[in-house]
């Protein structure tokens, strides 16, 4: 048998991408809240006027409003998910409906409790819970008043915030994850870290430094949950960019090289609890100067992550030569060039199962901590027969050539890998596009682009297929 016993088989979603009840029960915005769908949002995450404008004055369609209403819907929908004998789900807590605008004096009690009956209903069915603290978005309040984690001033607004949640659910929750692909911050600045860049002067440096206070965050709340949640693990996760050089030639190997420092950075800062020589490095070729505080370095070192969690989606390849440079692949909002012994998703994602071995090896010799595989699958247009099935065998395809790479890491090569939540296990949002139609679910929901639709469940052929692979510990693939 090579997956262990105990091996946590589940799925992953994120508060604001299927929760909707929007300003319901005191809940206030969130950042997530005022982007539009389609394939404008992509250019508003990067457009700091259409930001501006939507903060101030939002009109039209805002997919995460309505999401699929799992607020509502939760309790048939984990019916569903222990149906497909899932030992561990993976969701997130929306800050805005625990601290509506970030610095309210007391908790919104109606916020902590949704969260209460969501995890009680989880472990009631025997799922364990993975909680992320902050997944792509924060009270749209702290926005517009500290520019996000460009401020110091929310590194004790989210101790606060991780104080209160840890506290109120140490019973419950037994791994958490601090942030969301930390590294997206310097992708997705709105997303990743509640940043508007309005001087792109003053980019490079407002990031760098959204970074360290979230980086100092992190490790606080580390420590925080360490000693509130003595039983519970914390990891840190991170968004896989998996690049291979796209020849030989020694510089397109140095090439992939920088790359790996760019997405691993954070995660090195947050498993060895220090910020490695090469960053360091840049940030004086830069002219980058950091605020820092005398006990900063202190909290880096106390407050180091239990398990690495990380994103995997697809590769892509890396060149410095402009022959190859202009062939570009999209990818997980970091794309790369084409690798021409990939096919690609219908999102012009390159599927590459073997890739999450190589992917498991780097980041288990990089750090030597447990890993865990918070996000993985397939975005992609499914079609609802006249019968009702949908037929979605691409997307078993695409997770069991994955699933048959995570076997390989386990038993061949020795990886310590805890569990695997693939992303969307029921059809949500997506992060980038506000799509409905890029679905990830084992279980389908009746709901289209523009927000028509039902919001009937409805199972898969993939969630019978994901069963069987759960109850044979991943040997009927
Ligand atoms: C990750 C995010 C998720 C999720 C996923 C799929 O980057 O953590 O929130 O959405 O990617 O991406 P998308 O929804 O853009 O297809």
């Amino acid at each position: 048998m090579s997956f262990p016993e105990g091996f946590l088989w589940g799925g992953a979603v994120a508060a604001n991408q299927c929760e909707g009840a929007y300003l319901t029960d005191g809940k206030g915005c969130c950042t997530a809240e005022i982007l539009h769908g389609g394939k404008g949002r992509l250019t508003e995450f990067f457009d700091p006027q259409a930001l501006r404008k939507n903060i101030e004055t939002p009109e039209g369609y805002f997919p995460s409003r309505e999401a699929i209403d799992f607020y509502r819907r939760y309790k048939d929908d984990i019916a569903l998910f222990a149906e497909m004998g899932f030992k561990v789900f993976r969701t997130s807590i929306n800050w805005s409906r625990i601290f509506p605008n970030g610095e309210d004096a007391q908790p919104n009690e109606a916020g902590l409790a949704f969260y209460d009956s969501l995890f009680d209903e989880c472990r009631k069915r025997g799922i364990e819970l993975l909680v992320t603290v902050s997944h792509y978005e924060m009270p749209l309040e702290l926005t517009k008043k500290y520019n996000g984690w460009a401020s110091r001033e929310l590194i004790p607004l989210f101790e606060r915030y991780c104080r209160v949640i840890f506290t109120r659910y140490r019973e419950n929750v037994k791994y958490w994850i601090t942030f969301n692909e930390a590294n997206m911050i310097l992708n997705i600045p709105l997303f990743g870290g509640g940043l508007v860049i309005d001087d792109p002067a003053q980019k490079q440096r407002l990031m760098y430094q959204a970074c360290h206070n979230q980086l100092v965050a992190s490790a606080a709340a580390v420590k925080l949950c360490h000693e509130i949640c003595p039983d519970a693990k914390i990891g840190a996760m991170v968004a896989a960019f998996t690049t291979y050089p796209y020849s030989c030639r020694p510089e397109d190997v140095l090439a992939k090289n920088e790359i790996d420092k760019q997405w691993l950075f954070i995660t090195d800062v947050q498993a060895r609890g220090y910020y490695p020589a090469y960053i360091k490095r840049f940030f004086e070729r830069e002219n980058i100067r950091l605020e820092t505080e005398k006990d900063d370095e202190a909290v880096l070192r106390e407050g180091t992550a239990d398990f690495i969690a990380f994103s995997y989606y697809l590769s892509a390849a890396i060149s410095t030569d402009p022959a190859h440079v202009a062939n570009k692949t999209s990818g997980n909002l970091f794309g790369g060039i084409q690798n021409p012994y990939l096919k690609t998703s219908d999102w012009g994602w390159q599927i590459d199962p073997l890739g999450l071995r190589y992917t498991l090896n780097l980041l288990y010799d990089r750090y030597q901590k447990p890993l865990f595989i918070v996000e993985n699958g397939l975005g992609a247009k499914d079609v609802v027969e006249a019968d009702g099935s949908i037929n979605d065998d691409y997307r078993i395809d695409y997770l069991r050539d994955h699933i048959k790479a995570m076997k390989a890491a386990v038993e061949e090569d020795g990886i310590d890998l805890i569990g695997y939540t693939p992303w969307g296990c029921i059809d949500l949002i997506s992060a980038s596009t506000g799509e409905m139609s890029k679905r990830y679910g084992f279980i389908h929901v009746d709901k289209d682009d523009e927000g028509n639709g039902t919001l009937t469940r409805s199972r898969k052929k993939s969630f019978y297929w994901y069963k069987c692979v759960i109850e044979s510990n991943g040997e009927k693939l």
